[in-house]
């Protein structure tokens, strides 16, 4: 694949406890060439090939509670989601698209991407993953933080 990643910041990793992931971390993990679409609740809609580290092998990186049901990703400013588990672990924190490195490319080099995350859940800028435990009943998307766009 592509170079490994340049962060400008790294990536924290909040499970049972904290840890901090940076560029020669993320460099030594393995990584995956994925085709995903980014679909906007607008209609607009593009397929790219991702690159990066897979949600699953990062999340080796840390003690990960049984009972967990969602991850929450955060960006830089902020904007932060909320997606079940199982869904979250076929992701990849995403590096490069079609082949070129996303520093390269936009003013942000890391992108949560995966099969069943829609455009609006493919966060930019990913600086924090966070597990969670919902209890039932408790509606995922009130973890949410869509305002303000970047
Ligand atoms: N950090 C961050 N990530 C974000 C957004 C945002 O405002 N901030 N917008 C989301 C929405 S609504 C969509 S549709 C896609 C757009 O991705 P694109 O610019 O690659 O088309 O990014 C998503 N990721
Ligand atoms: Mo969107």
């Amino acid at each position: 694949m592509t170079a490994p990643p340049s962060l400008t910041q790294p990536i924290e990793l909040v499970t049972d406890g904290s840890t901090t992931l940076g560029a020669s971390t993320l460099a030594s993990l393995p990584t995956r060439e994925r085709t995903f679409e980014i679909v906007c609740a607008s209609g607009d809609r593009y397929a790219a090939v991702w690159a990066g580290v897979p949600i699953v092998a990062l999340l080796e990186h840390a003690s990960v509670p049984p009972e967990t049901t969602h991850l929450l990703v955060e960006s830089d400013v902020g904007y932060r989601v909320c997606v079940p588990i199982t869904r979250a672990l076929e992701g990849l924190l995403a590096f490069a698209r079609d082949g070129e490195t996303l520093a390269t490319l936009e003013r942000f080099d890391t992108r949560f991407v995966g099969p069943e995350i829609g455009g609006p859940k493919a966060v930019k800028d990913v600086v924090r993953l966070e597990t969670a435990t919902l209890p039932p009943g408790v509606d995922p998307d009130s973890y949410e933080e869509l305002w303000p766009e970047e």
